[in-house]
């Protein structure tokens, strides 16, 4: 691929670490410029237009059709829905919920084994966004890892704690399968047949995002994401508490009501070119407070790696002049190997004007 591979660091201060020493203050470099700070006044408290979806008998053609219009109005509107009735075990989400809570809470050293700032490494784990190339720093501790197929992957995943495996590990396969349920019922909302990119679809890419927001003394001068959109198809969403904030086409942050044992499904942008912009992705952040910590696993799905995927030839027509150059993951991860996500977004550079 000619990708310059950045040199692997583990020397930063996870906030994990940080926590310990400063319990009434925020360093410096976590202190975002005034215009940046989730200013709560800015934040719509209630608004409750947020769109919950019963997934429950999918597969019978009166709900299904029910579902499918949910789903089109929900990405139409706002680019992100919540799923109940999902067929995931509470068991397997809060498991997996778990294991992430007992990998945070390891010794610093077992921890940063798996720490780099190349963002090509199948298993990273770090802090903030990118520690290499963060200007301000985001109050986050994270690791990712790959995960589909899970056998090409799993062996390289934390042994310890020694369960994480295979907590995360039945969680992550169980994401496979949702994304794949949801995909059908997406594309059926563009009006694609279910089966589009089917086996582009069933072998793509997964990222399991595993994030530790610890609570944070001043969680008004600083946020645990910056706003971003995710590169993929769709990002499944579990979390331990409510932190997430969507932007709403009127560019007003909304918080997403915390509702247990539902997940939260976004639109990322690689979904926005395949729907040749009839989908936007949607612009996402996490908060922070003051109680106790958040712990969230975003599953980003997407084409295969090296996959380039353009707009639906379907959905291209005169009225609907091809708006997007294709891309893939692999573009993606060059275009932010050097730069902060904040700072621009490869599906600018896809868009043609
Ligand atoms: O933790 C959250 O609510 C958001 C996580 C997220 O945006 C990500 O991992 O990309």
């Amino acid at each position: 691929m000619g990708i310059k591979r950045e040199k692997s660091d583990s020397s930063f201060t996870s906030v994990m670490a940080l926590i310990q020493k400063c319990q009434h203050n925020i360093p410096e470099r976590y202190v975002l410029p005034p215009f940046q700070r989730p200013n709560p006044s800015r934040v719509d408290q209630i608004s409750n237009n947020h769109p919950v979806i019963d997934l429950s008998k999918m597969n019978h053609p009166a709900h299904r059709s029910r579902i499918i219009n949910e789903v089109r109005k929900a990405c139409n509107q706002l680019g992100y829905f919540q799923v109940i009735n999902h067929g995931i075990p509470t068991s397997v989400m809060k498991d997996a919920l778990d294991a992430a809570e007992d990998f945070f809470n390891l010794p610093s050293d077992e921890k940063t084994r798996f720490a780099s700032t190349d963002v090509h490494e199948p298993v990273r784990y770090g802090t903030s966004v990118n520690h290499g190339t963060d200007k301000v720093f985001y109050w986050r501790d994270f690791i990712k890892h790959y995960a589909n197929p899970i056998s090409d992957w799993i062996h390289l995943w934390p042994s310890n704690p020694p369960t994480y495996k295979e907590k995360m590990g039945n969680y992550a396969k169980a994401m496979q399968v949702l994304q794949k349920q949801l995909m059908e019922v997406v594309l059926e909302s563009l009006g694609l047949n279910a089966n589009y990119l089917h086996d582009d679809i069933e072998d793509g890419s997964q990222v399991m995002t595993v994030n530790c927001y610890p609570s944070c003394p001043k969680p008004d001068l600083a946020l645990g994401m910056p706003p971003h959109t995710d590169f993929g198809t769709i990002t499944i969403l579990n979390q331990s508490h409510q932190g997430l904030e969507i932007m709403d086409r009127d560019k007003k942050w909304h918080p997403v009501p915390f509702i247990q044992g539902a997940l939260i499904v976004q639109l990322g942008d690689q979904l926005e070119v395949i729907s040749n912009g009839r989908y936007k992705s949607v612009p996402h952040r996490a908060i922070l407070n003051m109680q106790r910590k958040r712990f969230s696993i975003a599953s980003l799905h997407s084409m295969h790696i090296e996959k380039k995927v353009g707009p639906a030839p379907e959905l291209v027509d005169e009225q609907h002049p091809v708006a997007y150059r294709e891309g893939s993951f692999a573009g993606f991860l060059d275009y932010i190997s050097d730069k902060s996500i904040s700072k621009g977004k490869y599906i600018d550079t896809l868009k043609i004007t």
